[in-house]
């Protein structure tokens, strides 16, 4: 049987619990996600040879990942091809393309160290994303935006400065807006003996970076929390209280990122809340396995409620970036798997009668509505998959591709 046919089949079932499947693709086609540059290198940028610090963690050593801007170019290029829809290339500050004997430090990097990108983005487009770099720097061994250190302190909000900037140009080269995430690792091994003056020089520091003037209609500026780093496990300086309230005040959205928080707790339920308050928000999508160990995102019970809540509450107030570095496998792959995973999850969600579910749920009709929601999960989702990666012109089965790029790219790295 052709997938089209496949597809019709699948389309009957659907209208007889009251889902549209055209309509569920044209809806999943409309949403973009932020593709992290960073799963291609291991969150090592071009702008330093040092270790990745920051208490955040790369671990293996496959072979191949990319050293320069036109292999991690041609890496994104290849997991694009396998990834249906049109993204968004999420970019940290360290990933500055310098020409030949240039270099400058991030606290004077400008839009033009960013051009090449802007073409990539451009030529197949594409919008961009952009977040400072708080972290592999001779600087932030202890502290940046709340250190003790003035001329650190300062050097930083530089950086976030020079960054806005950036984000601006992206915004304006390419027609569409860019997200700008503020993330620090700041924070304490042990119990600290003062938590409120970090805190306090952090919101003086986010005040001085957000003083400069930028288009708000262009540039989304958000902030990410943490609950603890390796090394920072006592204290994070930018918690999530602190950025819900610093963001409600100051006129900038919250960023959660789905391994950032207790364990027990979970992000879906968290969109809504934040919903009543905001206009948007953003996401990291990531898999913590026991810790925040950035796994591979999968088809899983928490991404799938995390996309029944984006479409629920509105899939143009969530901006989705994904956030895993797996350095054990092949990264061509995982990028494929986690995003591929993450619109899966968007597709079920899409293919839910979500309006019949919270009338059962507002006559209290509990039983009916536990039936209803276990029913989808072995409705034919895979052929309406299949179709959609079709229209796409993406293979079903992408393992032959990644095997054929590693055999011939990938495998001839140093
Ligand atoms: C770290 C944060 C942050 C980074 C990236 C590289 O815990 O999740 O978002 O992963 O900025
Ligand atoms: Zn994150």
């Amino acid at each position: 049987m052709s997938v089209e046919s496949r597809y019709l089949e699948a389309k009957e079932m659907y209208a007889k619990i009251g889902v549209d499947t055209d309509k569920a693709i044209e809806q999943l086609g409309k949403i973009k996600l932020s593709m992290h540059c960073w799963q291609g290198d291991d969150v090592q940028g071009f702008d330093s040879k040092g270790p990745l610090s920051g208490g955040i963690q790369t671990t293996g050593n496959y072979p191949g990942k990319a050293r320069t801007p036109e292999e991690l170019m041609a890496d994104i290029d290849e997991a694009l091809s396998l990834i249906p829809g049109t993204h968004k290339i999420n970019l940290h500050a360290s990933y500055a393309i310098f020409d030949e004997g240039e270099w400058v430090d991030r606290d004077a990097i400008e839009p033009k160290h960013f051009r090449k990108w802007v073409e990539f983005a451009k030529e197949r487009g594409l919008g961009l994303d952009f977040n400072p770099t708080f972290f592999s720097h001779r600087l932030s061994e202890d502290a940046t935006l709340s250190s003790e250190n003035e001329e650190i302190r300062q050097f930083w909000v530089r950086h976030g400065i020079q960054c806005l900037k950036i984000s601006e140009y992206f915004a304006e080269e390419l027609g569409q807006p860019c997200m700008m995430n503020i993330w620090i690792p700041d924070g304490f091994k042990d119990i600290p003996a003062d938590r409120i003056s970090p805190r306090m020089r952090l919101k003086k520091s986010l005040d001085e970076i957000l003083a400069t003037p930028y288009d708000h209609s262009k540039v989304y500026v958000t902030v990410e929390s943490k609950v603890f780093g390796i090394g920072v496990e006592s204290m994070t300086v930018g918690s999530h209280e602190f950025y819900m309230n610093y963001a409600a005040k100051n006129d900038c959205l919250c960023l959660l990122d789905t391994g950032h928080y207790h364990p027990t707790e979970v992000v879906s339920d968290k969109i809504s809340s934040m919903l009543c308050f905001y206009d948007k928000m953003a996401l990291h999508v990531s898999r913590p396995v026991r810790w925040d160990s950035d796994h591979v995102v999968l088809f899983d019970d928490e991404t799938r409620e995390i996309a029944k809540e984006i479409v629920r509450c509105g899939q143009d107030r969530v901006m989705i970036g994904m956030d895993f570095f797996d350095a054990s496998i092949n990264r061509i792959a995982a990028w494929a798997t986690g995003m591929r995973d993450m619109i899966k999850c968007l597709l079920y969600a899409e293919l839910m009668p979500h309006k019949e579910m919270a009338k059962m749920q507002e006559e209290r009709n509990f039983s009916k509505l536990l039936v209803t929601s276990e029913e989808m999960k072995t409705m034919p989702m895979g052929d309406v998959w299949n179709y959609y990666l079709m229209l796409n012109n993406v293979p079903e089965n992408f393992y032959p591709e990644v095997e054929r790029y590693e055999k011939e790219v990938l495998s001839k790295r140093g």
